[in-house]
């Protein structure tokens, strides 16, 4: 397993690196999406079945961020996608310099679609943008419908909403359509689709998004 230990970038200007980025995926023909959530909504989980179901059509990398631990990019390579684990050296979001390490540590030319997990919470990894074609924000039932309210950043530079275990609806007061009008105030762009990563729920729908973004990229 490829662990890289990063700094912080030293650029002056992220968002300009992170046009880079986009211009080189564009040229490459691979679509990046920038996967983002609280820690425990199912970030991991939701990308495993992706790479199960779609590894068939489309050569996946995976680029696992966190502060500490290997253990999710050992969870995304015992799948058999290449993938790569970065340390943000306790920084709580990727920097559009620290996504091109990780692009570059995963060989990525050859590749169709990378997903970039990145560090699990609602605040930094808002603030940062990577570089990637896509911005994809995994919102759980558990942790309530009014997290737009609180986090409205967030949901206001995704550009898609995974609204995730949807299989725990009955256990919790989670109301979908009051969250989906929440979403849509801040961010009349956003698309929002519920699904269950556990029982494969409208899955099908993550993946046709995914399917039109790949290709428009090409
Ligand atoms: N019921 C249910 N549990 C899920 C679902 N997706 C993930 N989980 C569980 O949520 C926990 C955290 O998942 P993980 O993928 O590690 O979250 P991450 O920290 O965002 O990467 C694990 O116990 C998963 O089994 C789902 O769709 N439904
Ligand atoms: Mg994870």
């Amino acid at each position: 397993m490829q662990i890289i230990e990063l700094k912080e970038s030293v650029t002056a200007s992220n968002d300009r690196d992170a046009e880079i980025i986009r211009e080189k995926l564009k040229e490459n023909g691979t679509f990046l999406a920038n996967i983002m959530s609280s820690p425990g909504s199912g970030k991991t989980t939701l990308l495993s079945r992706t790479i199960i179901d779609l590894s068939g059509s489309y050569k996946i990398g995976v680029i696992e961020a966190d502060i500490a631990s290997s253990v999710d990019a050992e969870r995304i390579e015992a799948l058999g996608a290449r993938s790569v684990q970065v340390h943000t050296d306790g920084m709580c979001h990727m920097d559009a310099g620290m996504t091109l390490t990780g692009l570059e540590a995963l060989n990525y030319p050859d590749l169709d679609l990378v997903f970039l997990e990145n560090v699990g919470n609602l605040i930094c990894p808002a603030e940062f943008d990577t570089g990637a074609s896509k911005s994809v924000m995994i919102l759980s039932v558990p942790e309530g419908d009014d997290k737009p309210l609180k986090y409205p950043l967030m949901f206001s530079v995704s550009d898609l909403i995974l609204v995730t275990k949807t299989d725990t609806l009955p256990y919790f007061n989670f109301d979908l359509e009051k969250c989906r009008q929440r979403i849509l105030r801040l961010n009349p762009n956003a698309q929002v689709i519920p699904v269950s990563a556990k029982t494969g729920e409208n899955m099908d729908a993550w993946y046709d998004w995914l399917k039109t973004e790949t290709k428009n990229c090409k």
